[in-house]
């Protein structure tokens, strides 16, 4: 792969909206991308194996529970600095960044708000330090953009709950080492269950022949007759909206995140489209090629300032779920855009590993479908603007 000239675009000197803590936190990310993940990502991406090695070094940048209190072993820093190492890990690459994005908002998050302090002090260390690797169990074979339909299931036994079901597609599932499942009681009212590894009856089997985000594990969670220790269950909160809540954060990250991808092959395109020549010029030059660039780095800036609005009304736990889906929907299709032009002004060379556009374009057909697809996501603001329920 190319060596990594990136320079990140800020049109509009959104610099200056940022604190110098959050300056900080992003360039020390970025640095950790280009020395620890731009040289070897190609490669991982090609073999379609997560780089495990980088486990210790996101968690040195505060990649894992940035927000999470230090006490809990988080770095303890507001969503706006969680927002740009989101940002900073998928400008290396979307699947890295998806580990990021479930250790912190679908696995550290639920303990911390919907567990007890046992459960906070057990696990969360563990978590922020990359000793512990987590996943999130939602999706199901035959539930996904409907999860309030699922069949995974557990019963109290008295001393322990038995639990039952699958789940799939699940990021990390293949090495993780505790699984947040959720699952209903007999009620049928879903709940969150802390699955660990080891546990008799559970297993991961890894999804694979995938085109996209093939440098992030993926697989499937299978529950047969597990036996679930009762102090396990998150106990703060029930109900769809428990799971929904922590898609909440998760979506937030990937509205960041698809800002880093969409930079970097805008980045990458504006150098290439410089120094290529045809006819005797730049292709830079012509009048199609300007226009393509001049329109991605529109979009970039939008979907900057979208994001950086988000994030301060985040911070003053402003942000409603609706606004969450805009944003995630309007980044993520973005940034494929993006993605499929820049890998046209590259010519023949956009196809090739040794630039990373095509590779961030396959993993963003799967950002655009996780974490609610893109439909879902507009049918969510057609709710909140209109109060009519698609859904239903
Ligand atoms: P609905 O009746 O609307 O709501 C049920 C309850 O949930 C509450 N709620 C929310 N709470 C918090 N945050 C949100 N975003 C919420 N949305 C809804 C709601 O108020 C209600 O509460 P209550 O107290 O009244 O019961 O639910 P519905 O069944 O009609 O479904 C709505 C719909 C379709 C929007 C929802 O199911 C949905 O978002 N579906 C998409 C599923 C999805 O996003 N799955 C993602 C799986 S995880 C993943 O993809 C990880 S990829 C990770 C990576 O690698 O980066
Ligand atoms: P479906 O729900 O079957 O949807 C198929 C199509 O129908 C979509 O285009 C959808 O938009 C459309 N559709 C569905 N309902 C409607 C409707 N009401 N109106 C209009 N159109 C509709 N899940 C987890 O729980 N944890 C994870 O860690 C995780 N990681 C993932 C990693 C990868 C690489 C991928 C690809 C997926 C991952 N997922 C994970 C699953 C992901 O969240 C689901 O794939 C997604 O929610 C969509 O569900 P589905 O694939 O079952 O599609």
């Amino acid at each position: 792969m190319k060596p990594d000239l990136f320079t990140a675009p800020d049109y509009y000197n959104i610099d200056a909206l940022l604190s110098d803590e959050h300056k900080l936190v992003r360039t020390a990310a970025r640095d950790w991308v280009k020395k620890e993940i731009s040289p070897i990502i190609e490669t991982y991406a090609q073999k379609a194996t997560f780089p495990k090695h980088l486990l210790k070094g996101l968690a040195e940048i505060g990649a894992f529970g940035s927000y999470i209190p230090q006490e809990y072993g988080g770095a303890g820093l507001d969503q706006i600095s969680y927002g740009l190492l989101m940002q900073e890990i998928e400008r290396g690459d979307s699947g890295i960044r998806s580990t990021a994005s479930v250790q912190s908002s679908l696995v550290m998050y639920p303990i911390f708000a919907y567990g007890n302090e046992a459960q906070r002090k057990k696990y969360l260390p563990k978590l922020a330090s990359g000793e512990w690797i987590g996943s999130f169990g939602l999706t199901e074979p035959n539930h996904g953009s409907n999860p309030g339909a699922m069949e995974t299931n557990f019963k109290d036994k008295g001393d322990y709950y038995l639990l039952n079901g699958a789940k799939m597609w699940i990021s990390n599932a293949p090495f993780c080492n505790i699984a947040v499942v959720w699952a209903k009681d007999e009620n049928g009212r879903i709940n969150g269950l802390l699955v660990e590894r080891g546990m008799e009856g559970f297993t991961t089997p890894e999804t694979h022949n995938k085109w996209s985000l093939r440098a992030s594990a993926t697989g499937e969670l299978i529950f047969d007759n597990v036996k679930v220790p009762k102090e396990n269950l998150l106990p703060n909160k029930s109900g769809l909206g428990a799971p929904l809540g922590c898609l909440d954060s998760a979506r937030y990250g990937i509205a960041w995140g698809a800002i880093g991808a969409a930079m970097d092959c805008y980045d990458t395109a504006l150098r290439y489209a410089k120094e290529r020549m045809q006819f005797g010029k730049p292709i830079a030059q012509f009048q199609l090629q300007q226009k393509k660039l001049a329109e991605m780095i529109t979009e970039i800036t939008k979907a900057q300032l979208l994001t950086w609005r988000l994030g301060t009304l985040k911070n003053e736990n402003k942000a409603s779920s609706a606004q969450i889906s805009m944003a995630k929907r309007n980044n993520v299709e973005m940034a494929l855009n993006i993605a499929r032009e820049a890998r046209q002004i590259l010519g023949g060379m956009g196809i090739s590993g040794e630039y990373s556009i095509m590779r961030h374009m396959m993993n963003l057909e799967s950002v655009i479908t996780y974490e609610g697809t893109h439909d879902i996501h507009l049918l969510i603001t057609g709710l909140d603007i209109t109060n009519l329920n698609a859904f239903k």
